[in-house]
């Protein structure tokens, strides 16, 4: 083998694991969700760690779940513990007995890891203790903690300019190890802080600012329980964020309409068996959606538009009957100039465009017309294309012509992916912070902070493949594996002088590394956090604004872990000879942190009190109260194009996407169960009609390639699965084909990687 294949290997290992293929399946959750969750967490954590964890997993007395972001119900919570089969997984993935020590890394070479792929890298256990990769070294050998602080101290000491530093951060972190770590970074002198949200709900985040004044979804779990209509846009929750079925389910039984669009007929919309109700077990069947619209990747914004046109010219016939003329005159700006540039839209056009016929788009159009309570929800289908941002204000367009925004059963909904990705962004882990922000971390910590805009993630990668940064600094996530273009970002990383991974489980990044590399192991939410001989807590903000606290339970696996906020203090006190901020009092009890946030950001008034009720409490949210913080305190209308992007005759338009068995780039097992997919994840699905063009047969072996901005990409060895897709699209799971996903392909406005948007041919392996 050469060299050059030797490195390929190291960053996506291509073996094939056997397929075996069943039925897609007519319902999600039911007893083998239940039977499937016990079993990993039982297998994984013993049936005593495993079951204390999994009754206080959402608990009001537990601890959040390191899954999604999906709000927890505000009253009565389930006896039968208030997780889903994909939450268990992640406290079974999390609560693991196994541990990794100096002996482990003794025996595996980094190399021989790197051959291993992601599901087997994810069994081996927790981290036990902090690692070292000297320059040059083949093993990782134990550090003490002191040294390894000191290490990074000096190397960030060493730089000529702060901003060759990046500090990264996953949305696991907790309110109170975010809020330090960015303050750190920033006493340090630099807003290099990209985070995953950048290739997640940046669109999100994006296009509701700018219209509607607030980052964030306007909707609380109640509304889902009023509303008259809920849309779900580019988002698989019997996967992903299962809790949503039942509130789905709950919205059905109080008579709501639910309306699904997604390419794939994703089994978890399609119909639920609630596992925490004896009708559940017994797998009596709901079904969820009422239409189903399997729109071309990427034909949403057709779609919105075509709608949209419906319904003008229904409010022309009936003026003010269809459209809410009284909020739209109160509420928001430029409506005229948006309903010209409707009304001269052509239908067949959009109907072409976004793959749906125009009888169907006219039988949404009939359910929405005399409806006024309409949530939009959506994820990654919709942010992860170029004209995501626009999309997702085309969405906007139709809630604002219904009045559908700031009422009780009405509203946006980003449904977020990581626990606490959310509560990140507004403790200040934000690359683009606000003069407003600065200016309060100014006032209270007595320093002045960074005005310069720093990297985000794609402008991270680049700037470590141009050299301009020898510094990376991971608080959790897998930087290599969930970033794009996995060639071109293995070879940035490689160009730092330090890669740190603050991390709980061993993942790729550690093993594609910069001259030297750090692991530092830390606590996880399951695990019990003491400081000072008293127990802590840390808090997190769900999809819809509540914050809560969150308290883990289980004696961690080695004494040796540390908490992330700990961490950023003692790095800091490494760092710094002297600073404005007491670090240490933060040592003391976390109490303490709180209180700084309190003071630096609004919204946490009184937040030791509140963080200790139980349920914890809403962060204000101005559309909720119908309000819009624009400079012109009006909702925006705006107008936008349809693009639709020119595939030629041998190219498809792939989605990158999740199994039901991985959480992002942790691989809990091989089968994707709702979509009949078992034991591989090398798979591409396919359109029958697409394959017989192509002379390709279910089962056959394939390369995959793209070629965008003139580079050849290629992913070796899928096996070809018939599926019920649209004609020209194509799907297969992340992270195996993020080295397709190419670094300058981005949504305009977020940056945020084009990963559903991915134009690639095919080759057969002879
Ligand atoms: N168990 C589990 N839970 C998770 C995660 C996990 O990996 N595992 N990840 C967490 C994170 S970080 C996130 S962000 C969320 C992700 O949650 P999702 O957004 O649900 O995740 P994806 O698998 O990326 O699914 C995208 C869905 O959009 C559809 N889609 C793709 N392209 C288009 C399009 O152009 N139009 C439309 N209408 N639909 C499209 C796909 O068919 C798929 O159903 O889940 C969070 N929760
Ligand atoms: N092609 C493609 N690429 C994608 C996506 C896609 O849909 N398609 N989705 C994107 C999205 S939505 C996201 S959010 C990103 C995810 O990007 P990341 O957040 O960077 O990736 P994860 O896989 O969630 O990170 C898993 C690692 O986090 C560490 N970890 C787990 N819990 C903790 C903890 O409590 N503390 C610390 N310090 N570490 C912890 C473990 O070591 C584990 O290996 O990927 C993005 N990449
Ligand atoms: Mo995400």
């Amino acid at each position: 083998m050469d060299d050059k294949q030797q490195t390929n290997g190291a960053e996506n290992p291509e073996k094939l694991t056997g397929l075996k293929k069943g039925r897609i399946k007519k319902n999600a959750a039911g007893i083998p969700a239940v039977v499937n969750s016990l079993q990993q967490v039982f297998s994984e954590a013993g049936v005593i760690r495993g079951s204390k964890a999994l009754l206080k997993l959402n608990q009001k007395d537990g601890f959040d779940c390191p899954s999604c972001a999906w709000p927890d119900p505000d009253d009565e919570r389930s006896g039968l513990g208030e997780y889903c089969e994909n939450g268990a997984k992640a406290v079974a993935e999390e609560a693991t007995a196994k541990k990794l020590e100096a002996d482990f890394f003794a025996v595996h070479s980094v190399d021989s890891l790197a051959a291993l792929s992601d599901f087997e890298i994810g069994r081996k256990g927790r981290i036990a203790q902090p690692m070292y990769l000297p320059k040059g070294a083949t093993h990782y050998q134990p550090i003490t903690w002191e040294a390894a602080f000191n290490k990074i101290a000096t190397h960030l000491n060493a730089l000529s300019s702060p901003d060759e530093a990046i500090f990264y951060t996953s949305g696991r972190t907790s309110n109170e190890a975010a809020f330090l770590y960015q303050l750190f970074v920033r006493a340090y002198g630099t807003n290099n802080l990209p985070d995953c949200s950048n290739m997640c709900h940046e669109s999100s985040g994006t296009a509701l600012n700018e219209t509607l004044g607030i980052g964030k979804g306007s909707v609380t779990l109640d509304d889902f329980y009023k509303a008259e209509v809920v849309i779900v846009m580019g988002q698989n929750p019997g996967t992903n964020h299962p809790r949503m079925l039942s509130a789905l389910q709950k919205a059905k039984a109080n008579g709501c309409t639910i309306i699904s669009v997604n390419p794939l007929p994703e089994t978890g919309l399609m119909g639920f068996s609630h596992p925490q109700t004896m009708k559940g077990l017994l797998q009596i069947n709901t079904a969820l959606t009422d239409i189903f619209l399997q729109v071309k990747i990427n034909g949403d914004l057709a779609l919105l538009q075509a709608i949209e046109y419906f319904l003008l010219q229904e409010e022309k016939n009936q003026p003010g009957k269809v459209f809410d003329q009284h909020f739209i005159y109160e509420h928001t700006q430029d409506y005229i100039s948006f309903i010209e540039h409707i009304d001269k839209l052509n239908l067949e056009q959009l109907s072409s465009a976004s793959g749906i016929s125009i009888e169907q788009i006219q039988e949404v159009a009939a359910v929405l017309k005399d409806k006024n309570k309409i949530i939009v929800c959506w994820a990654m289908g919709l942010t992860q294309h170029k004209n995501a941002v626009v999309t997702i204000q085309e969405i906007v367009n139709l809630l604002l012509l219904k009045g559908s925004i700031g009422k009780p059963g009405a509203g946006t909904c980003p449904v977020r992916g990581h626990s606490n990705v959310q509560g990140d962004r507004t403790m200040g882990i934000f690359e683009r912070p606000s003069k407003a922000f600065l200016d309060s971390i100014e006032r209270n910590f007595h320093f002045k902070p960074p005005q310069a805009h720093g990297y985000d993630t794609v402008e991270a990668i680049n700037a470590m493949h141009q050299k301009k940064v020898s510094v990376f600094f991971a608080m959790g996530g897998n930087f290599l594996s969930a970033t794009p273009d996995t060639l071109y970002t293995a070879a940035a990383l490689r160009n730092c002088k330090l890669t740190v991974q603050v991390s709980t489980k061993l993942n790729r990044s550690h093993l594609v590394h910069g001259e030297e590399a750090l692991i530092l192991p830390c606590l996880g939410r399951s695990d019990k956090d003491r400081l000072n001989g008293e127990d802590q807590f840390v808090s997190c903000e769900n999809s819809m604004g509540v914050v809560q606290a969150s308290k883990g339970m289980l004696v961690p696996v080695s004494r040796q872990l540390m908490s992330e906020p700990a961490i950023v203090c003692y790095l800091a006190k490494a760092t710094f000879s002297s600073s404005k901020v007491n670090w240490d009092k933060y040592l003391q009890h976390y109490d303490h942190i709180r209180n700084d946030i309190e003071k630096t950001i609004p919204g946490f008034d009184q937040y030791n009190e509140r963080i200790r009720i139980p349920g914890g409490f809403y962060l204000p949210n101005a559309n909720r109260q119908g309000k819009f913080s624009t400079a012109s305190e009006k909702a925006h209308f705006t107008i936008s194009t349809v693009e639709e992007i020119k595939l030629a005759a041998d190219e498809l338009l792939m989605m990158t996407i999740r199994s039901h068995d991985q959480f992002n780039t942790t691989i809990y097992g091989l089968d994707d169960r709702y979509r009949g997919i078992y034991n591989e994840r090398r798979v591409v699905l396919m359109n029958q009609a697409d394959m017989n063009e192509r002379n390709i047969n279910d089962g056959d072996i394939v390369d995959i390639y793209n070629h965008t901005g003139g580079i050849e990409r290629v992913a070796h060895t899928f096996i070809v699965v018939a599926y019920p897709i649209p004609a020209k699209c194509a799907a297969t799971y992340f992270p195996e084909t993020n080295v397709l996903v190419p670094v300058s392909s981005v949504a305009d406005k977020s940056n945020t990687p084009v990963s559903k948007g991915v134009i690639i041919t095919l080759k057969k392996q002879s």
